[in-house]
């Protein structure tokens, strides 16, 4: 067997394959190696049936056999899994709000001249957002504006009397009856997290019904986060605008000081893009051909839709960009990043810096990052870097010889702002017709991460290859939108191969009235997770073009691959929202037949949106496909 077919149980991405034999040659352990070491997981933790949320525990049920029924406090299996379900949407919730208030400080901060590396890059997006929060724009200055902002998306995280703004605000006016009515929209982010923790803790909350409507809620604050993440991050460093770049690890320059930004929040990654610009004649003095800024996850996407920073590679396999040996560091915030990357970093010679106070890893150089300085702690991290490439320049690196072209920055704002070409005065009309005439059956949204069950990668290009066969117009998000990028999804050479005949003519139209001379890529990168607030906009835009709300249109969402608690929570509020929503992996629920019952079918009744279970990417097309022919039937198209 060759190495390439012995490793595509790992991966799918020929480039990752390179690496996995690299590492499997120089004896490093790999993420990989340690799922093996796993085998087999547990069978309650994986059907969610173990608890420890006291100390009489861990109790487990058996729900096949003899033994117990209930945990020793009486806690049913739907109970347990209902209560870890939601811990873990308020996990979720509280990655993505932290990283919007984090967004929110800075931009505060900036408005009183305390972080004077940051600016207002987009006041049109500024005045959008605040004439959404109803904050006054006429007559006043973009600083005013932009702290009355921050002071406002600071407030939603606390109790009020008035729901969340970066929630109700952004649905449509029936979204908020249907949420108001079964009493999920959310008072503030972070009382709904702590909520959540209240209710799940030993001796409160028994009734999975009651539970499942709490993890709702919590979802639709979560939806919030990743709205205000968006909207604060394209306020200070732009919306994005489509541009062409590159993926995969042959991004990397052995000539070059490379320098690969991993994590999520723009706060630091823009400030280190800006800083390694200005130092590039340090590296040239070097030895270097320059610095060379690459992304991983979701930092990757926020850099390449905003700049056009090529993306390195994403979750699972982000260990591989050390095991090339020609990183000379890894600059990571927080989130999804794998502890295990300073020990592989060790290995190959070269450093991890952490960043931030929440996220400190053993093995890794600390620098901390302030708002106040970002400028200054850049600086000493690029200098690292230099320094770092001055002790390998002539060591041997193994980069894959492989990138993938990629078209990526499709913001709402530049997606009418393209088919405004084709028809000026009302721009959503040529998409809504071509929905309308079935040359686009419907919208998919991709998003969510790799998962070391699963080959990376293939349930994506997969289900994407089969839905763009069927017309469906695909937007990806996150790592979901890296693994299509990894293999020419994002490539406007490939529109006319991978897609339907429908979709190609309308992908091409819009390319040719914008002056690209062919077509939009197969699939729209809308970038990080948070920015799934993207896809949220545009649905709701859609759904108000029509008159009808978000659970009537045919627009369907997929995490094929999802790893993160910030997954779940992103699925659960596109349940909120209305939409079948597909997870490829088992969630820790099948152990409670009612909280199955409940997220598969019966929510169906109250949001119209619910869960489709199911780990074959061939079988979950066909069931998305499906969903997407009901919504259509249901708004009597063909
Ligand atoms: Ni989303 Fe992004 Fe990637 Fe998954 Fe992690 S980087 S926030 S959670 S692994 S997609
Ligand atoms: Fe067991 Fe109940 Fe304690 Fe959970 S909360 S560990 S089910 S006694």
């Amino acid at each position: 067997m060759s190495d390439n077919q012995q490793f595509q149980k790992f991966t799918s991405d020929p480039a990752v394959m390179q690496m996995i034999a690299k590492a499997k040659e120089k004896n490093i352990p790999t993420v990989w190696n340690r799922y093996e070491q796993m085998l087999p997981q547990c069978g309650f933790g994986e059907t969610g049936l173990c608890c420890r949320h006291c100390l009489q525990g861990p109790c487990r049920i058996n729900p096949f056999e003899e033994g117990a029924k209930t945990g020793i406090c009486g806690a049913t299996a739907d109970v347990m899994v209902a209560r870890g379900l939601d811990r873990a949407i308020a996990a979720g919730t509280a990655a993505h709000s932290g990283h919007a208030k984090h967004l929110a400080h800075t931009l505060l901060k900036m408005t009183q001249g305390k972080a004077r590396d940051y600016k207002i890059t987009d006041p049109v997006k500024l005045k959008k957002v605040a004439a959404r929060m109803n904050i006054a724009v006429d007559d006043r200055k973009d600083n005013e504006i932009a702290r009355d902002v921050a002071l406002a998306a600071l407030a939603d995280f606390h109790e009020k009397e008035t729901p969340v703004m970066w929630a109700a605000s952004v649905v449509t006016p029936g979204r908020v009856k249907v949420l108001s009515g079964l009493g999920i929209v959310p008072k503030g982010i972070d009382h709904e997290i702590s909520e959540i923790m209240h209710r799940t803790l030993y001796g409160v909350d028994a009734d999975p019904v009651n539970l499942l409507l709490g993890g709702l809620r919590c979802s639709v604050a979560d939806l919030a986060g990743c709205y205000m993440g968006t909207d604060l991050a394209d306020i200070l460093f732009g919306t994005p605008t489509p541009q062409v770049t590159c993926a995969n690890l042959g991004t990397l320059k052995s000539g070059s000081v490379n320098v690969a930004l991993h994590g999520h929040n723009p706060v630091l990654s823009e400030v280190i893009v800006q800083v390694a610009e200005a130092m590039q004649d340090e590296a040239i003095q070097a030895g270097a051909d320059g610095i060379n800024v690459v992304g991983i996850c979701c930092t990757g996407n926020e850099l390449m839709e905003r700049h056009g920073i090529p993306s390195c590679t994403h979750s699972v396999s982000q260990e591989m960009a050390l095991l090339t040996g020609a990183i000379d560091v890894m600059i990571v915030d927080y989130q999804c990043i794998m502890p295990s990357v300073a020990s592989v970093a060790e290995c190959m010679g070269t450093k991890v810096i952490t960043t931030m106070d929440i996220c400190k890893i053993t093995g890794a150089t600390h620098i901390e990052v302030k708002d106040e300085t970002a400028a200054e702690n850049a600086k000493q991290a690029l200098t690292h870097a230099i320094s770092s490439f001055k002790a390998r320049k002539n060591r041997k690196t193994d980069i894959p010889e492989i990138k993938n072209t990629v078209v990526a920055g499709f913001s709402t704002e530049s997606i009418v702002a393209a088919l405004s070409k084709l028809n000026d005065k009302d721009p959503l009309a040529p998409l809504v017709d071509n929905i309308k005439s079935g040359n686009i059956k419907g919208l998919c949204l991709f998003a969510g991460c790799n998962n070391v069950k699963i080959s990376q990668d293939i349930n994506y290009t997969t289900m994407t290859a089969k839905l763009l066969k069927e017309n469906v117009l695909v937007v990806a998000t996150g790592c979901g939108a890296g693994s299509l990028m990894r293999h020419d999804f994002m490539d406007p050479s490939k529109t006319e191969e991978l897609c339907g005949k429908g979709l190609f003519t309308v992908l091409n139209a819009i390319g040719e009235a914008n002056g690209l001379g062919g077509p939009l890529p197969p699939v729209l990168h809308l970038g990080s997770c948070v920015d799934n607030s993207r896809a949220i906009e545009i649905a709701v835009a859609l759904a108000n073009y029509l008159g009808v709300d978000t659970d009537k249109l045919p627009v369907v969402a997929s995490a094929p691959e999802p790893t993160s608690e910030k997954a779940i929570s992103i699925g659960t509020y596109a349940v909120s929202a209305g939409l079948p929503t597909h997870v490829g992996v088992m969630l820790p629920i099948t152990g409670g037949p009612l909280v199955t019952r409940i997220l598969t079918q019966d929510v169906k009744e109250l949001t119209g949106g619910y869960f489709i279970v199911e780990p074959d990417p061939n079988k979950a097309a066909d069931v998305l496909l499906q969903a997407l022919d009901e919504r259509r039937a249901g708004l009597g198209l063909e």
